[in-house]
């Protein structure tokens, strides 16, 4: 006997076809997905951003402790300060911080420190790992698996704000410590990432750079 409480689980049975049918949609679904840097301010239903955060709500993750908090920025004022604050570092980033191998890296990307969808995407979700807390959020029972529980959560959240049509963009100022200050959160939560949401400009583009993905034969191997 099983000595804990337990629920049937089962899952739908499909022939093997469309198994396969309904994983090649989700692929080519997802295969769509681009990183966008140029983001209008065409509004965007506050729905839309409630029902992704639950998507990624149900995120596996360490003992069901759920160790997320997403703090949604939609303000012009917040916004405002978030892109000042994410300007700042990136300035020392791209003037000196970062070696010129990680700015090598990023040129084919055009990226630099100039982030104005900060302030035009309408929302932004600022992602918070809790390094305690457990089920009921006090604050001190220990959280497992934190950064693995969050990085699935923030995956599920964009394939959900992606398959709604938005774009997307996992921006990550470093060191990102301001944006616990500026959304109000605890010290043992830490800021993970910004997901950019919104609509693209007409004349949005992206990097052929970031077009190119790996094979399935290069990033897999069948033992
Ligand atoms: N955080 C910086 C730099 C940056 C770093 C990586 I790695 C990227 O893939 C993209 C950007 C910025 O947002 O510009």
């Amino acid at each position: 006997m099983r000595d804990h409480d337990t629920l049937p689980y089962s899952t739908p049975a499909l022939a093997d076809g469309e198994r396969v049918a309904r994983a090649l949609r989700m692929r080519d679904r997802l295969k769509q997905r681009r990183s966008c840097r140029y983001f209008s301010d065409a509004p965007v239903p506050r729905k839309v951003i409630e029902a992704a955060i639950e998507a990624a709500g149900t995120a596996p993750n360490g003992a069901n402790h759920q160790p997320w908090h997403f703090a949604v920025v939609s303000s012009a004022d917040m916004k405002r300060r978030i892109r000042e604050a994410a300007e700042e570092e990136e300035r020392a980033f791209y003037s000196g911080k970062a070696s010129d191998e990680w700015l090598d890296a990023l040129a084919p990307l055009g990226t630099d420190a100039e982030k104005p969808f900060l302030e035009t995407a309408p929302w932004l979700i600022v992602v918070f790992a809790q390094r305690k807390g457990g089920f009921d959020e006090d604050g001190e029972t220990q959280n497992y698996y934190v950064n693995e529980s969050v990085g699935i959560a923030c995956g599920m959240l964009i394939a959900t704000l992606h398959e709604a049509g938005l774009a997307t963009l996992t921006h990550t100022p470093s060191p990102m410590g301001f944006l616990r200050e500026i959304c109000g959160r605890p010290a043992h939560e830490k800021p993970v990432m910004i997901v950019v949401a919104g609509l693209p400009t007409e004349d949005a583009t992206v990097p052929v750079k970031a077009t190119r993905k790996k094979p399935l034969s290069q990033i897999s191997s069948w033992l």
